[in-house]
């Protein structure tokens, strides 16, 4: 809301100060009635440039400010670290390019504006400076997306050799389900016409795949640090997207057919719970949480930090609210986890 009314205030004033501008127009006893721009109005636009300048590096260092605390805490992959490097190398360049080019383009609005009996150098064509401006935009951009390529490569590396664990994550408007392969490590074949709510195959299983039996279906995600997991994604109805943005990784989830996208988790949650900028982070929402608490709104209970998958389409009504937990622990907490949980086979047989 605040935000809101901020810009409203801003749109305000400047409507204020143009009617100003206005009056006192109408107020000076009009010398020059001609439609052409004289200069006086040439230098008012050439210190507008200046105040527009003058604004956007504000608005720029007031963003840095405010909003830098909401960007993700470190990647928890090991891809992620590359990722990381390529957004803020590319996000650097586009800066110092945005800030110099702007200010240059404002300037020399400022200082070649109009004026009677002026004329700014100019050249019709340079073959040296046109050969300049092309060729650095050529290497630094060939540079960002050899590296882009590369690192691309490397992410979506997705073999068997590692030993990953297999996992399926499957999307539905508005949910997401996950499937471990189990022992063998090999997802029995599913396909949603197979889908029997009755009896509990929420998934469309195929309960004559001998690898179907010990595959085990969870509302969870468990991942073991250190070690390599593959997910491949389902969707039922309509396009989804696996978005877990702590480890950097995203894959739509189109029906009727697997995409995949593979990562080894490299800090648990309790170490990122840990990690300082977390810490901020996390006491600040509950901050925000006690002050609606003693307001009386809904929503406020302590928040803890947890890894999360999200949906990231718009596929419905209630996609904001599509989300599932992931829980990075050590490898004997894994597997405790694991044995508790029922296989789809021993979930059938308690159902038939
Ligand atoms: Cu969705």
């Amino acid at each position: 809301m605040t935000p809101l009314l901020t810009i409203i205030v801003l749109i305000l004033v400047a409507i204020a100060i143009w009617q100003m501008t206005k009056i006192f127009e109408l107020s000076q006893i009009k010398t020059d009635n001609s439609q052409i721009a004289n200069d006086t109005d040439n230098k008012y636009n050439g210190y507008l440039m200046f105040a527009f300048l003058i604004f956007i590096y504000a608005l720029t260092i007031f963003s840095f400010w405010k909003y830098t605390k909401v960007l993700l805490p470190e990647a928890a992959s090991e891809h992620g670290e590359e990722y990381d490097s390529l957004m803020l190398v590319s996000f650097i360049i586009i800066f110092l390019v945005q800030t110099l080019t702007q200010g240059l383009l404002h300037y020399f609005a400022f200082k070649y504006r109009g004026e009677k009996g002026k004329k700014a150098l100019f050249f019709a064509d340079n073959d040296r400076l046109e050969f300049i401006w092309t060729i650095i935009p050529v290497i630094v951009l060939s540079g960002l997306i050899l590296w882009g390529l590369y690192a691309w490569t490397n992410i979506m590396d997705i073999n068997d050799e590692d030993d990953p664990i297999t996992i399926e994550l499957y999307a539905q408007q508005f949910s997401w389900t996950a499937r471990y392969a189990g022992d063998d490590n090999v997802l029995g074949d599913a396909n949603v016409r197979m889908i029997d709510i009755d009896n509990a195959n929420i998934l469309g299983i195929d309960m004559a795949d001998p690898n179907a039996a010990d595959d085990v279906i969870v509302r969870e995600i468990h991942l073991p640090v250190g070690r390599k997991v593959n997910f491949k994604m389902r969707s039922q109805d309509v396009l989804h997207s696996a978005y877990m943005p702590h480890f950097r990784a995203q894959m739509n989830c189109v029906p009727g057919m697997i995409t995949q996208f593979s990562f080894t988790p490299t800090i648990t949650t309790a170490e990122m719970r840990q990690k300082p900028d977390v810490v901020e982070k996390v006491k600040g929402i509950n901050k925000q949480r006690a002050e609606r608490a003693a307001k009386g709104e809904e929503n406020t209970d302590p928040w803890e930090f947890d890894y999360v998958l999200l949906c990231n389409k718009i596929c419905g009504k209630s996609h904001y609210n599509m989300q599932m937990k992931i829980i990075v622990e050590t490898e004997e907490e894994y597997n405790k986890w694991m044995a508790e949980q029922k296989s789809f086979g021993e979930s059938m047989a308690s159902v038939q």
